[in-house]
């Protein structure tokens, strides 16, 4: 079968993602409206969507149907966006810009920055749980199971917590490479599986996707710490430089620049060594690997 070139795809994942959350969100004329204003703002038109593309990836490997990974994929970018807002907030990172706009607080305030992650993290579950004709119901179980955990305090938000903690101190490497899994794997593994599971994988295939999406989580983080130091605020479309200024330790500190490129690149060479065993299936999940090296954004 031909297959139509990766920026294609992309580009219609995107834009599939973009409509099944705006049908996921409730609408503007809906009672809290503000709140509901607020919700759209922070979720529609932005982002790169890499949690969706990845779940839609795993998912294509098995050919599971895309109504269901558009679903799960909306259920994880929702979760991602929560915690987006609650990152930016002045408890926290305390950001003025997300995604190339203001932040949830500085459009809005803070206690609907506060609201629109908590009702956003709901609602995630909400679209999870709805029924999936193709997935067993003890397998959808499992997967809410799995996204609850990966949001929780063994995952993001625990990473965030130790992310905090760690503000001003120096870590070991194998301590910062924790908390990236925690932080940011977590919630990529989770969108990885979940595609997986859509399709039906076996506990082998499920296993060697453990494998590639925890190389794929730390690559992730690496890259956004060399983008962070290397790149601009306009092209990021968030404040640039902002580890260095808020005394972060991150793989450029611990490493500097040039081993943190050469870890980027072991890195990205393990995550494509751990899809060997898919073939040609797993064909846009390689080229998803390659586009979170290169990614400027
Ligand atoms: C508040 C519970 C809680 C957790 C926050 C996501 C997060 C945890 C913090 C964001 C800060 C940060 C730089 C995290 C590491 C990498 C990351 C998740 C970057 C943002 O994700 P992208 O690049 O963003 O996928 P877009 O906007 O493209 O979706």
């Amino acid at each position: 079968m031909t297959q139509v070139d990766f920026l294609t795809w992309q580009i219609s994942i995107q834009q599939r993602i973009e409509s099944a959350l705006d049908a996921c969100l409730p609408p503007t004329t809906c009672h809290p409206t503000r709140l509901h204003q607020a919700m759209r703002y922070v979720t529609l038109e932005g982002g790169k969507r890499v949690r969706p593309l990845l779940c839609h990836a795993a998912g294509e490997i098995f050919s599971a149907p895309l109504v269901a990974l558009d679903q799960m994929s909306c259920a994880v970018e929702i979760i991602h966006v929560y915690s987006l807002v609650h990152d930016d907030l002045p408890a926290m990172d305390n950001d003025v810009l997300r995604r190339g706009k203001p932040t949830c607080h500085v459009k809005y305030d803070e206690a609907t920055a506060l609201l629109v992650g908590d009702a956003l993290q709901s609602l995630a579950f909400h679209v999870a749980a709805q029924p999936l004709a193709s997935v067993p119901a003890e397998t959808q179980v499992a997967m809410l199971g799995l996204l609850a955990n990966a949001a929780g305090s063994r995952g993001m938000a625990g990473g965030q917590a130790i992310d905090l903690e760690s503000t001003g101190k120096s870590l070991e490497i194998v301590e910062l490479e924790f908390m990236h899994l925690q932080k940011t794997g977590q919630l990529i593994q989770a969108a990885t599986l979940l595609g997986a599971h859509v399709g039906g994988a076996n506990a082998q295939q499920v296993q060697n996707l453990v494998r590639f999406a925890n190389r794929i989580g730390l690559l992730f983080q690496v890259v956004d710490d060399i983008l962070d130091a290397e790149a601009s605020t306009e092209v990021l479309g968030k404040t640039a430089g902002k580890d260095a200024a808020s005394n972060k330790p991150t793989y450029l500190t611990l490493l500097g620049a040039k081993q943190a490129h050469a870890l980027a690149a072991q890195l990205c060479e393990e995550a494509h060594n751990a899809l060997l065993p898919f073939g040609d299936a797993a064909v846009r999940l390689h080229q998803l690997t390659d586009y979170i090296v290169a990614r400027k954004s």
